[in-house]
């Protein structure tokens, strides 16, 4: 049975929106490949306060629902966020296909517990074409081997 693949895609909140249309872009993207889970990470108008939202307790609760059903991972990472590391630990525990996508800068080095994970690919890009080729060659192997199974 196939179904549309459900992504969930991470990407900083609270720990800073100045990416927030760079997360927008890869969840437009990835739209033609599945149903995006988590839109609203790149939402430009959600900030970084955001005390009109729901409150912790049930974006925690729904955000992992969502991880628990997803069929793979994607993160855009050169922003560092607890939030976005603690879904990536949750994520390899449940052996979820994870992708980590970031843009390197001089001087900062991905964190060690992702970029030396088995379960994560951590790799580079600089410009949204690059990123959406590591993307859709991800999306095929993995789209792959969840179809096969799940089905
Ligand atoms: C709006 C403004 C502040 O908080 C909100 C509503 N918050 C969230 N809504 C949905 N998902 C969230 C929210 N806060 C964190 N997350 C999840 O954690 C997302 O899936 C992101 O991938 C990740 C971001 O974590 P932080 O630590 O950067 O906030």
């Amino acid at each position: 049975v196939r179904r549309p693949m459900k992504i969930y895609f991470a990407g900083s909140i609270r720990a800073g929106r100045e990416d927030a249309p760079v997360y927008g872009a890869m969840i437009k993207w990835l739209r033609s490949f599945g149903e995006v889970l988590t839109e609203h990470v790149g939402n430009p108008a959600l900030s970084t306060t955001g005390d009109d939202g729901p409150d912790d307790r049930q974006i925690h609760d729904r955000d992992k629902a969502w991880l628990f059903s997803c069929d793979l991972v994607i993160a855009e990472i050169s922003v560092a966020s607890l939030g976005v590391g603690y879904e990536l630990g949750w994520a390899t525990a449940l052996g979820k296909p994870v992708l980590c996508l970031y843009r390197p800068l001089a001087g900062r080095a991905v964190s060690a517990m992702i970029a030396g994970s088995p379960g994560i690919e951590t790799v580079p890009y600089s410009t949204m074409e690059e990123a959406e080729t590591i993307m859709e060659k991800f999306l095929e192997t993995r789209a792959e081997s969840t179809r096969l199974s799940k089905d």
